[in-house]
């Protein structure tokens, strides 16, 4: 999709941080749209959100009676932009396929931020699971790279919404998880495998992200030895 004057314009509302609004942001530069971001007073703006939290989209005008389709919850937001635009594909299984990863990688981000607030026992067996999970998780991005011929992403030839949410997920451990816990950012580095390196690059050089990267950061830098 391609910004034109019948294209809608989009308000993401979320607070100034990678937390769990960065695919949503990759998917809306990359859909090359009119949009803007936004970060409500809080706790003040929290009654004025229509589930108390955010990140919220406001697509202007986008409702069926001509108002403005207000949406949360940040995986139905990211589904909604990654079909609005076409970064998934509309075959069923193929797209149920990348959301699967999204949703496994929200469960290694909720085992990391709960085990911080436990205390010994408790969060020593949560930290076991989140590093399980973390493994995991990097051993299905790599296979499933290896296996699309190690060209960077991991469905097809092109900048998917697998792509983008995978290369979130390590940002927010990488640049943002790191101010709650100096050691994971080391830790989630060590499990990059070439093949992962390699979807970092492809997707922080696609054209489509460019502007991201140079309003955001890079990981590319982050990622790499000193
Ligand atoms: N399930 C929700 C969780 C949203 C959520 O917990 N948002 C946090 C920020 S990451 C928030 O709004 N915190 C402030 C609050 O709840 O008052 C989603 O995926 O969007």
């Amino acid at each position: 999709m391609t910004a034109d004057s019948t294209t809608p314009s989009y308000v993401l509302r979320y607070f100034d941080l990678i937390g769990l609004a960065e695919t949503s942001r990759m998917l809306l530069t990359a859909a090359k749209v009119e949009w803007t971001e936004e970060h409500p007073e809080w706790p003040q703006e929290k009654p004025n959100q229509p589930f108390g939290h955010l990140p919220v989209l406001v697509e202007k005008n986008g409702a069926e009676d001509g108002s403005d389709f207000i949406l949360s919850e940040s995986g139905s937001i990211e589904r909604y932009l990654a079909r609005t635009f076409k970064f998934v594909p509309t075959d069923l299984k193929q797209v149920a396929r990348q959301e699967q990863l999204r949703d496994q990688q929200l469960d290694v981000i909720v085992a990391f931020f709960s085990q911080l607030r436990m205390v010994d026992e408790a969060k020593k067996e949560r930290r076991g699971d989140f590093d399980e999970m973390l493994d995991k998780i990097t051993e299905i991005h790599t296979t499933l790279l290896r296996k699309n011929g190690d060209c960077g992403h991991l469905f097809g030839e092109e900048l998917s919404y697998a792509d983008m949410s995978a290369y979130a997920f390590y940002k927010l451990f990488i640049m943002y998880a790191v101010e709650f816990d100096a050691d994971v950012g080391s830790l989630v580095k060590d499990k990059i495998t070439p093949e992962i390196l390699n979807l970092i690059r492809t997707v922080e050089s696609d054209p489509l992200l460019e502007e991201h990267v140079a309003k955001k950061g890079s990981l590319v830098t982050h990622v790499l030895p000193e």
